[in-house]
Order: structure tokens, then sequence, then C-alpha cells
């Protein structure tokens, strides 16, 4: 691949969906300036209170497109096998053949964008890069806030000889006409009548996280749904962790902690809040970097009290989609800090009349924002070689079952908590409120392979290294006997960061379970939080009975990948229930 190739590839498209017009993207500000002006005029987008909220839109969307749709994303290998029970699969020429059906004329009368961007920090041995063909403006933009576009991925492109070509069209926003395919032998992407971020900004999902994962693994690396952030103890060394979380615990939360009362000389450094890319290091070493340059958030819910360096971020320079707005052109949505005012336009750009029970800003509503505006964004988010990995956190949001926090007995142990990772879903997931679902390594809906080849990947790096960080597994949503959480939550968290650091370096002792190593009483600093009588106790406890349970329930969900499900995960499964007893 070339840049002769990528001409050749982008006149072929022409020919399919017949353009009135091309435009090469370089990521200019004054191309960013047109494309504002025309979505201005065209109504994509609105402008915010010029005075608050400088440089910052709001675009709405279709109300039938406001989410990423599983049921219509397919893995397209040549094996079906090779995509897994985990994926939707679908034949390759028949992949093509349907979609290119819809791709047909579709941009007559409309101008094409190209946008060739790179994912990664620019000069980084990590950083790969691709390009998105796309009739939707606003794509172009929030791709332009969550990547760099122009002469950093042109560069890599004529010099490397790999990208990924991503075909975009919104179509008709038809959910009959929508699919969004993956083809991972050919390094390809077709995503047909979505405008919504995750179907339609090609870098994101589809090529960081589905096409990467399977590269990496060919490559000996790990495309991972983590966040990565820093933590700094008062006159000490900055300690990085990656941690993977399903959508509902709060991630970007966890990514952006403010240090609470007592830990005023702590610092935390973003450096991801949803991707990241891990590799050794010629010591052995395991480095993330960020492969975006922006965060695509979750509003509702975030808020001075939730997530304050977000709300510092967001602001100016901001993309609002799907957000209700103010009688003074500002955005409003719920769990905002401001108490909702009387007058509002909903999401879908009516008059919010609160006595119908519905809500104003839409639950996925989004921000689009450069990560470089975020006070606790990280010196070394930019860093060419990445930041060293002190340990791997999963998590995930259970009422019961798992404790607070616990850590795995060696790295085979840890797949294991990452591969049985279970999270309850809430309101803000489609479906039923309250239901477990496994969601291996929170990449239930981002991997692009077969899980058994994905756990047998992550297996293989304990013959690559011995320096590999230690796992965790937390839970932040446990719940005492009388409903209500048992942690409070939020910036207290880097209570339990401290101890996982302190385990990492061999600082804490820890206690023996059958699930893995506890805090020992008093390792996990509790100083002035005032817990009630018993609840520590409730936050670590590993009950037999329901862990018994816990187990059988893992063993039925590996039973779904057959062969190709690594003998050391069910092993793992086995000696954990024996370690259990007879209860
Ligand atoms: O993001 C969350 N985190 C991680 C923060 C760094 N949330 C929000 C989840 C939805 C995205 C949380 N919600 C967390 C949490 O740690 N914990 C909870 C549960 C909870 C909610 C409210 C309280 C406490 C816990 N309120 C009081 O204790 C007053
Ligand atoms: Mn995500």
């Amino acid at each position: 691949m070339s840049k002769k190739d990528l001409e050749s590839w982008v006149t072929e498209v022409a020919k399919l969906v017949a353009p009135e017009k091309i435009h090469w993207c370089d990521g200019s500000e004054e191309e960013k300036k047109v494309l504002i002006a025309e979505m201005l005029k065209t109504g994509d987008l609105l402008e915010l209170n010029e005075q608050t909220h400088p440089n910052c839109f709001l675009h709405r969307s279709d109300p039938n497109d406001v989410a990423r749709v599983e049921q219509l994303t397919f893995i397209c290998s040549r094996l079906e096998d090779d995509a897994g029970p985990n994926n939707n699969w679908m034949n390759p020429a028949e992949a093509h053949a349907k979609i290119d059906a819809l791709f047909e004329r579709s941009m007559k009368g409309r101008t094409m964008y190209v946008i060739p961007y790179l994912m990664g920090p620019v000069g980084s041995p990590y950083a790969r890069a691709g390009v998105e063909i796309t009739d939707s403006p606003y794509v172009v933009l929030n791709m332009s806030i969550m990547s760099k576009i122009g002469d950093a991925a042109i560069a890599i492109i004529n010099s490397s000889s790999k990208f990924v070509k991503g075909l975009h069209s919104v179509g008709e926003l038809d959910p009959a006409r929508r699919f969004i395919m993956h083809f991972p032998e050919e390094q390809t992407i077709k995503s047909f009548g979505s405008g919504y971020g995750g179907n339609a900004l090609l870098g994101k999902k589809c090529h960081a996280l589905r096409l990467a994962s399977g590269t990496a693994k060919q490559e000996g690396w790990l495309a991972e749904h983590m966040l990565i952030l820093g933590i700094q103890p008062p006159q000490g060394e900055t300690k990085y962790i990656a941690a993977a979380f399903p959508s509902a615990c709060g991630k970007t939360n966890l990514a952006m902690l403010v240090p609470p009362k007592g830990f005023e000389d702590w610092k935390i450094w973003t450096v991801g809040d949803d991707i990241a890319w891990l590799h050794l290091d010629e010591s052995g070493q395991l480095r993330a970097i960020n492969p975006e340059a922006g965060f695509f958030g979750v509003v509702p819910g975030t808020s001075s009290t939730t997530n304050p360096n977000c709300m510092n971020t967001l602001g100016k320079n901001t993309i609002y989609t799907n957000v209700a707005l103010t009688s003074e052109q500002e955005p409003w949505w719920e769990g905002h800090d401001l108490t909702r005012p009387d007058t509002l336009v909903d999401w879908k750009g009516n008059s919010f009349d609160p006595t119908l029970g519905g809500l104003a800003a839409h639950p996925n509503a989004r921000f689009t924002v450069p990560a470089s505006q975020c006070p606790s964004f990280s010196k070394e988010g930019n860093s060419p070689n990445g930041v060293p990995i002190s340990a791997i956190v999963f998590g995930g949001r259970r009422s019961n079952v798992t404790p607070l926090v616990f850590q795995t007995y060696d790295w085979e142990h840890g797949v294991f908590a990452g591969a049985s990772m279970a999270s309850e879903t809430t309101a803000a997931a489609a479906g039923q409120v309250g239901n477990v679902r496994r969601d291996p390594m929170a990449m239930k809906p981002f991997c692009g392979y077969n899980f058994g080849d994905y756990w047998a990947h992550w297996l293989s790096f304990a013959s690559r290294s011995d320096n590999l960080p230690p796992i965790f597994h937390v839970n932040w949503f446990r719940k005492g006997a009388d409903g209500k959480f048992l942690w409070p939550g939020f910036g207290e968290n880097i209570r339990v960061l401290e101890w996982i650091l302190a385990r990492s370096d061999g600082k804490a002792e820890g206690t023996e379970s059958a699930i893995g190593y506890l805090p020992k009483s008093g390792e996990l600093n509790l100083d002035g939080l005032n817990l009630p009588p018993g609840a520590t106790e409730s936050l670590l406890a590993v009950d037999k009975k329901s862990w018994k349970k816990e187990i059988e329930d893992i063993k039925e969900y590996f039973s779904i990948f057959g062969d190709r499900l690594p003998v050391a995960l069910s092993d793992r499964a086995e000696s954990i229930k024996n370690m259990l007893g007879s209860v």
C-alpha cells in the first residue's frame, strides 16, 4: 500500500458512490472553519452561546440513530469460526455485495471527504494510520478532534505502506438499510446508514479496537478497551495503570479522578479514557499508548460532583450531540450542576415538557473534546513510547458477589478474571435493568475475532516476559442488605488504587482467599471515610456459596467457545471451585 494505492482506492470508491465533489482533508483550522460555516447553514450544527461556550456546537442526530447497533455490526472473516460466537459473522463476498449495493450512487449531489488520520502519538512506533472516506461533515469535524488528520497520517501511509481503509456514508439513516462491516483480512471497514459516533467515526471502535485487536494478535501486542491513568503520590514517582470496565461503570470519571479530602497532595494524570494499545518493550515492560486525541464521552451524569476535571475540559471547542438547549443557548443535561431551567428545548429540538416524564437530553448524549483541554491531561499523554504499566485492572458493576478489590495470583489467573468479567445492565443500556451480562475484558462489542483465540493471545504474554504487571479486579458497586452502595466511589476510589500500587510495589502483604489476594485488615486506607460498622467486611467478603454459583455461571459461559477455549481457563475455573471447598 502506498500513496498511489490510496489514490486508486479513492478513485474506485468515487466511481461507486458518485459524489458531486471530492475533498481531501488536511486538518487545518481554515478547513474546519469552512466546514462549520457550511454545517451552520444546513442546520447540521447549532452555535452555542459564544460568551459562555466559545467555539462550541450542538448536533442533533436522527432520533433513529443515537447509539451503536451491535445487531448490525459484522466481522466478515473468511472463516466463521475466526469471528467466533462473540461476533455476528457474514461471508466477506456476501457482505461486500450487500453493502456495496447500498453505497451505489449514495453520495450523489454530496461532497465525498477523504480523511487521512493517525491513531497514536506523532512519531510513535506504535501509531497507525487509516483513511476514512465519508459524506458526513459532522464525521470530519469529530475525526479532527478524535485523531490527527492530514500530514502526520499521510507521512505514515507513504513510509509504512500500511493503512486501514474505511468507507462511510450516512445514507438515508434508515435502520433497515444500515450495516457496520469489518473485513479483518483486508484491513477494511464499510459502514452505511448511521451518523452516530461509534458507527461513523471509523478510527475509534471499528479501527482502534475491532481491526486493531486482530492485528495486535498477529503482531504480538494488545488493543484494549481500557483507560490509562497515572497516579503520583506526594513527592513520589508517577505510576500508571490500565483499566477495563464495561459501559456504565464510570471509566471516564476514573480516568479524570480528582483526589478527595486527605489526598490533596496526590495527583491523577489522565492518559486516556477509552482505548489502550499495549506493547512489550525490549526489557519486557508493558507500555501503553492512547490511540485517540480526544474524548467522546457520555454527557448525562457528568457534573462538578461526579467529574470536575471533565466539566473543566468541556465548555470550549466542544461538539455536543443530543443534549438539551437552554434559552441562553447553553447545553443542559440530566445530572447537570444547574437545576433544570424552566424553559428547555429537548434533544430532538422540541420544547421540553417535563410533565410528560421524558428526558431533555438523550441518555447517550455525547461530548467530543480535545484531550489536551483536560486539566489532568498527562505530560506523557503524547509520549511516543507510551507509559509503563504497573498494574492492569478489570472491573464490573455487581451489586453482590464481587468484592471491592482483589489481586489475582498470577498472569494466567488475571486472564481468567478478565475473561469471566461481568456487569449488571443499567437503564442507560438497552434491555432489562439489573441482568448480569458477561463482558470479557469489556471487549464483548469490540473484539474483532474469536474470544477463545483472544484469551489464548492474552495467556501467551506469560512466556514472553517475566516482568508483566499484576492483574486486579475491582467493583465500586457492591450493595449492602439495605440496597445502598457500600462504597462511596468517585474520588475515594484513589484509596483502592493506592492499595493496588502498594501491592504492585511489594509494599502491602494482602491476605489470601479462594479468588485472590484481598487487602489485609488495615491495609486499605479508610481514614476519614466513616464507613458504617461492618461495611468494610461486607465490601471485602468472599461468600463461598455465591462464588460457587458464579464459577458455575462462568463455566457455562466458557463452554460456548468449545475447543477454542484455552484449557488453562477451564482448569482455572475448576481449581478455584476446589479452593472454595464443599459449602
Ligand atoms: O463513575 C462512577 N464511579 C467511578 C468514579 C471514579 N460512578 C458513576 C457510574 C455511572 C457512570 C459511580 N457510581 C461510582 C464510581 O466509583 N460509584 C457509584 C455508586 C454510588 C453512587 C452514589 C453515591 C455513592 C456511590 N452517593 C453517595 O455516597 C452520597
Ligand atoms: Mn468505550
